[in-house]
């Protein structure tokens, strides 16, 4: 399977995903501004919405929308814990946390890193991160992960979201369970590898 990513962006979550399962994907890097994969291919071809992340399956259909495509990916490997059984109540829960991240946190961090927004509409939009952050952090207490001791899918796209606090000059401390989850994850193997791959992290040195 291949992997359309931006380093760092949202693709960073199925990246992740594909490490913790065990699945080997091939990552191909888009230039999100120029819309180019780094082939040279034209990445408005690959994804007719021209946004990543886009896992083109061997078969050569694409699946998009990250929430959906890390549950496709959990569910070839269902012994894994990182999604729950479909159809049971456990499942819904994990899907209840995937459309808030998405639509409550995701789409709130996108207009801050467009040059074009105007600065009233980034101060309401920190507005509303923070009351969602004020809720994951009451959700997150006494928890390791969003739905408890299992690491999910929704912890991996958690994660990556919160790392964008650092650029839009949020300061996490003030939601301490937020800020211990996002170290918490942060030090998982697998976390730290897709981020050495997406050139986020320097890549560890064997020891000698
Ligand atoms: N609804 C999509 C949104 C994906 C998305 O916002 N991708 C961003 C990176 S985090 C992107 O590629 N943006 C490029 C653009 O909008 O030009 C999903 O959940 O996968």
């Amino acid at each position: 399977m291949k992997l359309y990513y931006a380093p760092g962006a949202c693709s960073l979550s199925p990246h992740i995903v594909a490490r913790e399962l065990g699945i080997n994907v091939e990552l191909k890097k888009v230039n999100n501004k120029e819309k180019k994969v780094e082939d040279g291919a034209d990445f408005w071809q690959v994804n007719g919405k021209g946004y990543v992340p886009v896992l083109e399956l061997d078969s050569g259909e694409r699946l998009t929308e990250g929430p959906a495509i890390v549950q496709y990916l959990a569910d070839q490997k269902p012994e894994s814990g990182l999604a729950p059984k479909n159809g049971t109540m456990e499942r819904y829960r994990l899907q209840e946390w995937l459309n808030f991240l998405t639509s409550e946190i995701h789409k709130q961090f996108s207009p801050l890193f467009r040059p074009t927004t105007p600065e009233e509409y980034k101060t309401i939009a920190k507005e509303n991160l923070a009351k969602r952050f004020d809720w994951l952090n009451q959700q997150l207490a006494g928890k390791d992960y969003l739905t408890g001791k299992q690491f999910t899918v929704a912890d991996a796209y958690l994660f990556v979201l919160s790392n964008w606090t650092r650029p839009m000059q949020i300061d996490l401390a003030k939601w301490p369970n937020l800020q211990a989850f996002q170290k918490r994850v942060a030090a998982r193997p697998k976390v730290k590898e897709a981020m050495q791959a997406e050139g986020l992290l320097p890549k560890e040195q064997p020891a000698t």
